[in-house]
């Protein structure tokens, strides 16, 4: 089958015939080496045919179309079907300045076969050009003698009425395309197509492997009275080869029944896209621009959102939304989702939520593979369209411990396969699994493919429900600890609930804390966020976000939000933030028996000046506190002995009332640990918290409380080593003990900052108040503990005022409103101070550098 290269001989034999242009022209080729195969055009010479139809070139309108002439199409059909998929023998007689060439043509392997020109003239298809005929050439002779005989016997052409009857009715263009196709019947189109790049290429690879082999054959398939299989030969399979070498692209459908390992079809496919071959020659990865890290790495799964897609932390700390390559989650078509607001997705759309809870137990809070397939670009909406917008999506495969999450999602008939163009490469890369899969559920008629009724969720949502909730809540809280899964999260401390066994939906705030709150729409305007909300957000996330946790609801409030604790894996959430300097302890939180726990983690995170303690200072927090004084100053002086002063001027005093009560109390702890005397050491010293200790004056227990400042409950005092120190007997509970002693300070006076100066003032106030009976009257309060006037017993003199009027002190000026009255008496006591030159006073007014001698800041 070789064209000969060297034209010194001009027969030519053994030639597979290409192409039938007319009825007396054809196209015959090589072998391919390395590009498409040599073509040659063969006219036939001494005869013609008919032309055939041609349409008008679309650029000049001014042409027309040109019909068949008489037996012309009736030529080319005859030629065609007799010399198709045939092999050839033929000569060049003349070959023309413009490289055409004309000669004889016979069919088979050399020029005994029948001569194609003479069986045309014979048919009647063909005319002889007589002009250019020679007589003494013996071919030429008996083509007219031919000619001659298909005249008499009224052959073809030669027939009465000219043949009319063999011009095609040509139509170029269809007037109602749907009547054509429907009159058609939906045959498919006969292959006027011109051929794909390769297919010539691909044939030949195929004919010369396997034409006339013995071969075996798997069937596979029937669709469509086609009859589908595979076909092996000992060297290898063509199917795998074909996809290999870039001749064939794979398909989804049949890839679907193949039986005989559809990955590797793949994956020869994949080779030859990578390498570039052939049809694959202008290919692009859909991932080609990502870096390596980009499209294969392992994180951490923090949300599952709807069905289909995952929100993932990645090593950087950054969050990222991955959607699982080639799926499609449940869904519901038509409008009424749209119209109706109280749908809700995950509940409302038939198999949603068992899609979602399926991913959510086995992937959230995990580590998994992420491997992008594609980028989906982002759609825009037009404004005719009712396609949602989209932004760019990264789509992906997902695997945990090998197992593809999108795959198993499908094998349950929780999601389904999505359909692509042939040559659409955004797709997953195990997509033949995800179809096997979706061919599996749907055989076991699985979620989505069930015959069965879809399942109802009915779940109450009674967040922001007040009556339904206050209902609700007693049942909540005899139920102790409760199940829930977190659905959502809208702040540090303010969450959305599902509980299962109550299938409903709650809001759920976390007691004892006040966590930073963002910023809000207020009716005034944008509030603010305080600093670390977003913090405390996305700390609450990472932590509960979509986990099953417990809770213990203690109370609502007015807008029918649950209160309570959340625990999860043996972590109270309240606690940690505190913990984590995201929030502080709440007053509220005294009741509970969490609040040790709470204060001690407040303590802690206070003194490492973590985040929202950062820029702690007393006075500043102080500040705050003013603001949220009561309108009105009250005067309700009760009696106290002043037991301790401390260097600080901070005082410990003692309610006369309850002193007695005390005494009692002490007293039965005292029988008690007579009884069963406690171990000295056995006790592990806590700051704030209580023990006992044998006081070395009288050798009698005592209760210590082991504050910041180390101080006591009673009115003794002692540096005592820990090995002294004994746990409490449980009889007596520390609460009952901790109103006993309190700590306060002075109102409106400043403390000195020089050492001396201060110890001046302690001096005399020991002198004149310690172990006494004095009235005491709480101001406001402060930081570490309130701040009060104390009035001598006797007198009702005002200590505070006292030491102002001595000049020992100067006045702090309070800014609130109601306690106005009370700073301009101390400031008038000052004042009188200042004219009198007394102590601090005596240069006169303070200028800076004074006070700083003396250890005061001025005030402005
Ligand atoms: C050779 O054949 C082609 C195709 O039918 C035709 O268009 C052309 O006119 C022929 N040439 C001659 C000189 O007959
Ligand atoms: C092709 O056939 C060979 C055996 O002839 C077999 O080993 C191989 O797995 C087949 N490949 C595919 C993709 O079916
Ligand atoms: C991720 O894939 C690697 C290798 O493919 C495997 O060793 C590892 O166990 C996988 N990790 C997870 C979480 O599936
Ligand atoms: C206190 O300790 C002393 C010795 O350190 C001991 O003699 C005394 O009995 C102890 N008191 C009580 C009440 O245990
Ligand atoms: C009772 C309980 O669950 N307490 C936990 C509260 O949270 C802290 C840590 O954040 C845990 O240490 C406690 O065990």
């Amino acid at each position: 089958m070789v064209l000969p290269t060297t034209p010194n001989a001009n027969i030519y034999c053994d030639v597979p015939l290409f192409q039938v242009l007319s009825g007396c022209a054809i196209i015959v080729r090589g072998q391919p080496r390395g590009g498409p195969p040599p073509e040659r055009q063969i006219n036939l010479s001494n005869i013609r045919t008919g032309a055939l139809a041609r349409r008008a070139p679309q650029s000049q309108p001014d042409q027309k179309d040109t019909p068949d002439e008489p037996y012309a199409f009736q030529a080319r059909e005859f030629l065609r079907k007799m010399l198709i998929g045939k092999e050839v023998c033929f000569t060049v007689e003349v070959k023309t300045a413009l490289g055409r060439e004309y000669g004889m043509v016979y069919l088979g392997r050399d020029t005994t076969g029948e001569n194609i020109a003479e069986s045309l003239v014979n048919e009647g298809l063909a005319t002889v050009r007589r002009e250019g005929i020679r007589g003494n050439n013996p071919d030429q002779a008996r083509l007219c003698d031919l000619e001659d005989q298909a005249k008499a016997s009224k052959k073809g052409m030669w027939t009465e009425g000219g043949g009319t009857n063999t011009i095609r009715d040509l139509k170029y263009i269809i007037e109602n395309p749907r009547n054509f196709v429907d009159s058609m019947h939906q045959k498919p189109a006969d292959g006027t197509e011109s051929p794909e790049p390769f297919a010539a290429e691909a044939k030949f690879f195929t004919e010369s492997r396997l034409l006339q082999r013995d071969v075996q054959i798997i069937l596979e398939s029937c669709p469509n009275q086609v009859i589908l299989g595979t076909v092996l030969h000992p060297n290898g399979n063509i199917t795998e080869l074909l996809l290999k070498e870039g001749f064939a692209r794979c398909v989804d459908w049949s890839m679907a029944v193949y039986t005989q390992g559809a990955e590797k079809l793949r994956a020869g496919e994949k080779s030859a896209k990578e390498r570039k071959v052939r049809i694959w020659k202008d290919y692009v990865a859909p991932t080609a621009n990502m870096d390596q890290k980009d499209r294969q790495f392992v994180a951490k799964v923090m949300q599952v959102v709807n069905a289909d897609a995952v929100v993932v932390k990645l090593n950087s700390g950054e969050y990222k939304t991955i959607h699982l390559s080639s799926i499609r989650p449940p869904r519901i078509e038509g409008e009424n989702k749209d119209k109706d607001k109280r749908f809700r997705p995950i509940y409302d759309i038939p198999y949603m939520f068992e899609a979602r809870e399926f991913m959510r137990k086995k992937i959230i809070g995990k580590k998994v593979n992420v491997t992008v397939d594609y980028i989906r670009a982002a759609t825009s909406s037009s404004e005719t369209s009712t396609i949602p917008a989209f932004a760019e999506r990264t789509c992906a495969t997902v695997t945990i411990g090998g197992i593809n999450i999108a795959e198993a999602l499908v094998s349950k008939g929780f999601a389904t396969v999505i359909r692509y163009r042939q040559d659409d490469d955004q797709r997953s890369s195990h997509y033949d699994e995800l179809l096997a899969a979706e061919a599996r559920a749907i055989k076991n008629g699985k979620g989505l493919h069930s015959k069965k009724e879809v399942p109802i969720h009915r779940v109450a949502d009674i967040s922001g429900e007040t009556q339904k909730a206050k209902q609700f809540l007693p049942f909540l809280q005899r139920a102790g600890r409760s199940e829930a899964v977190v659905e959502y999260v809208f702040s540090g401390s303010r969450l959305k609930l599902y509980m299962p066994k109550e299938t409903c939906l709650i809001t759920f705030l976390l007691a004892g804390i006040e966590c930073p709150r963002g910023s809000r729409n207020m009716p005034g305007g944008m509030q603010v966020a305080e600093p670390f909300s977003d913090e405390a957000m996305a700390f609450t996330k990472e932590l509960v976000l979509q986990r099953e946790v417990e809770v213990e609801v203690e109370s609502m409030d007015k807008a029918g939000n649950f209160i309570g604790w959340l625990h999860i894996e043996g972590v109270n959430l309240s606690v940690a933030l505190v913990e984590n300097a995201l929030s502080k302890v709440h007053f509220t939180a005294e009741r509970s028996s969490y609040y040790k726990t709470l204060v001690s983690g407040e303590e802690a995170s206070r003194l490492r000046k973590d985040k929202i303690w950062a820029n702690y200072e007393e006075k500043k927090v102080e500040e705050v506190v003013h603001v949220m004084e009561e309108k009105e100053r009250t005067a309700n002086y009760r009696a106290v002995y002043v037991t301790e002063i401390t260097d600080t001027m901070h005082f410990y005093t003692q309610d006369v009332e309850t002193g007695t009560q005390l005494e009692n109390l002490m007293e039965t702890m005292r029988a008690e640990i007579a009884a069963q005397p406690p171990v000295e050491g056995s006790y592990a010293a806590r700051r704030g918290d209580y023990c006992i200790a044998n006081f070395s004056a009288d050798g009698e227990w005592y209760v210590f409380c082991l504050s910041v400042t180390c101080t006591f409950v009673f009115d003794y005092r002692e540096i005592v080593p820990s090995t002294r120190l004994a746990v409490i007997p449980p009889a007596f509970s520390t609460r009952t003990l901790a109103a006993q002693a309190t700590e306060y300070t002075f109102a409106y006076i400043q403390v000195p900052q020089d050492e001396d100066a201060r110890a001046d003032v302690v001096d005399s106030l020991v002198r004149d108040i310690q172990n006494t009976q004095c009235l005491l009257n709480v101001e406001h309060s402060g930081v570490t503990c309130p701040h009060v006037t104390l009035q001598f017993a006797d007198s009702k003199d005002d200590v505070g005022l006292s030491l102002v009027k001595e000049g020992m002190v100067m006045v702090d000026v309070r800014k609130e409103k109601h306690l106005q009255k009370m700073v301009t008496e101390y400031l008038n006591g000052q004042e009188s101070a200042k004219t009198a030159r007394l102590n601090i006073w005596r240069y006169g007014d303070f200028r800076d550098d004074d006070a700083d001698e003396f250890g005061y800041k001025l005030k402005k």
